[in-house]
C-alpha cells in the first residue's frame, strides 16, 4: 500500500480534508484529479494519466467531449428542468431518437443506472402480474450470483456478495440466485411457473469483466422466451460500444424484451439512464406509476443524443473491438509470471493476478500510477482496464509499455 507521505503535499491537502468531511464509502486511489480530455486526466501536480477506468465506462466517448459539453451547455443555457408535470419541447425528439436507434416502440427515461435496473423490475412485474397472470404478490425474478446492478437496498437483495448486503437488511422477497453461465441451472429455475424475469449482465463487470461462453445469452434468451419469460439485459456497463458492439448482446444477436442503460448514455457529463422495451410491456405502466424528478429531463435528452451520435461518428464500437483484441493479445505476449487470466470483449477487459501479496493488485495499480496509467483493482486480484473508446493503437501500445515496466516492479 502507497504511504501518504509519498504524497505532494497539494494531493494530502485534498485528501485530508475528504477524509475529514467526506462519509467514508469509497477507498480511492490516492490521486486528486482535476482535469480530462479524451484518454487522458490530470491530477493538482498537472500530471498526467491514462484513465484506464473511464468513469467504470461511462465515460467512453473520453473526458469533456467537445460535442457533448456544447450540446450540454447550450441547453443549459436555455431550459435544464421542466419536471414530467409538463411536456417540453426536447422530450419526444429524444424518446423518438433512442427508441429508433435501439429498435424499441417505448423508453422510459431515468437518472442512474441503479434507477434504470429498478424500473425494469418494478416493469417486469407489472407485466407478469397483468399480462403473464401470476399471482398477486408471487413474481420472481431470477438474477446470477457475482452479479453487480447497483446499490439500492431491493437491488443487493439480490447480490451474492454478502459483504455489500451486511447489516443493511431486511431485504427485497422475489428474487433467485442461479449461477451465471449455466444453462441447465437456468432451465430449471425457469421451470417455476411465477418467474416473469431473468436479469443478467451480458458480461459480468464488478465480478471482474467474466465473459460468459460463446452462445449463452442467445441461449438464455431462448429458454425465457420458451418460458414466457422476460430476458432484462443490464447493459449500463457492457453497453454503448465498450465490448465492440453497440450492446454486448449484439455479438449474439440478442433483442432484450427489456434494455437497460446507463453511464455512458451521457458521455460522463450528468446521470442519465434509460429503460427500452415494446408497447406490451411498457404500457402496463399507467399515468402516475412510475417517475422521478430529474427523469427525462430537457439538458439529458439532448446530451444523449449526442451521446449516442458521438459513438456512431466516430466509430467507437468498431475501434474498441480492434484495438480491444491487439490489447489482450499485447497484454498475454508480455507472459508475465504476475498475470494468470486476461480475459475480456472490445475494450472491456480485465486481468488476474498471481501473487502471494494480497495486496498485489493494489500495489500494481499504485506502480501503473506512479508510470501514469490510472485503474483499480476489484475484489482483490482483478484490474480492470477500460480505457475511452476513442484511444489510439499508439496510445494503446503506450500503455502496453507502462503496464510492463509495472509488473517488472514485481520482480524487485
Ligand atoms: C459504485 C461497481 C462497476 C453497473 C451495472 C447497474 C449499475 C452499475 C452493470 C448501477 C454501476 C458502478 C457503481 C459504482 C462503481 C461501478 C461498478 F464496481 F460498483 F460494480 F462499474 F462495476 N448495473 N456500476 O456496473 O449504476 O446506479 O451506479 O449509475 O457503486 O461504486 P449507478
Amino acid at each position: 500500500m502507497q504511504a501518504i507521505k509519498e504524497l505532494t503535499s497539494l494531493t494530502q491537502q485534498y485528501l485530508e480534508k475528504e477524509e475529514l468531511y467526506g462519509a467514508h464509502n469509497y477507498h480511492p486511489l490516492p490521486v486528486v484529479l482535476t482535469r480530462g480530455k479524451g484518454v487522458f486526466v490530470w491530477d493538482v501536480d498537472d500530471k498526467r494519466y491514462y484513465d484506464f477506468l473511464s468513469g467504470y465506462s461511462a465515460v467512453n466517448q473520453g473526458h469533456c467531449h467537445p460535442r457533448i459539453l456544447e450540446t450540454f451547455i447550450e441547453q443549459a443555457l436555455k431550459l435544464t428542468l421542466t419536471s414530467r408535470a409538463f411536456h417540453n419541447d426536447v422530450l419526444g425528439e429524444y424518446a423518438e431518437f433512442i427508441t429508433k436507434f435501439f429498435g424499441y416502440d417505448k423508453v422510459l427515461p431515468m437518472n442512474t443506472g441503479v434507477e434504470a435496473v429498478e424500473t425494469g423490475l418494478k416493469l417486469a412485474r407489472r407485466w407478469g402480474y397483468e399480462v403473464k397472470g401470476v399471482p398477486a404478490n408471487k413474481a420472481k425474478i431470477i438474477v446470477c450470483e457475482q452479479n453487480f446492478h447497483g446499490r439500492t437496498i431491493t437491488v443487493i437483495s439480490f447480490s451474492s456478495d454478502e459483504g455489500s448486503k451486511k447489516d443493511f437488511g431486511p431485504f427485497t422477497q422475489g428474487f433467485e440466485l442461479i449461477p451465471y453461465n449455466n444453462l441447465p441451472a437456468l432451465q430449471v429455475a425457469l421451470r417455476d411457473p411465477d418467474v416473469i424475469g431473468f436479469l443478467v449482465e451480458p458480461i459480468q463487470g464488478e465480478a471482474g469483466v467474466i465473459v460468459p461462453d460463446e452462445g449463452y445469452l442467445s441461449k438464455a434468451a431462448a429458454l425465457c422466451k420458451e418460458a414466457n419469460v422476460l430476458f432484462i439485459a443490464d447493459e449500463i456497463q457492457t453497453g454503448l460500444a465498450r465490448t465492440g458492439k453497440m450492446l454486448a448482446c449484439d455479438h449474439e444477436h440478442v433483442r432484450p424484451d427489456i434494455l437497460l442503460l446507463g453511464k455512458a448514455l451521457s458521455g460522463g457529463t450528468m446521470p442519465v439512464s434509460a429503460v427500452l422495451a415494446d408497447d406490451g410491456i411498457m404500457l402496463t405502466i399507467k399515468p402516475g406509476d412510475h417517475g422521478s424528478t430529474y427523469g427525462g429531463n430537457p439538458i439529458a435528452c439532448k446530451v444523449a443524443i449526442t451521446a449516442l451520435k458521438v459513438l456512431e461518428d466516430e466509430q467507437m464500437a468498431e475501434n474498441s473491438m480492434v484495438l480491444g483484441e491487439h490489447f489482450r493479445k499485447e497484454l498475454k505476449a508480455l507472459g508475465s509470471e504476475h498475470i494468470s487470466i486476461v480475459r475480456g470483449k472490445g475494450l472491456f477487459n480485465a486481468i488476474v493476478i498471481n501473487h502471494p501479496d494480497k495486496d498485489a493488485a493494489w500495489d500494481l495499480c499504485i506502480e501503473m500510477k506512479q508510470h501514469g496509467l490510472l485503474a483499480k483493482p476489484t475484489h482483490g486480484d482483478r484490474i480492470r482496464f477500460a480505457p475511452p473508446l476513442l484511444i489510439s493503437r499508439p496510445q494503446i501500445d503506450d500503455c502496453i509499455r507502462i503496464i510492463k515496466k509495472s509488473l517488472e516492479s514485481f520482480g524487485k
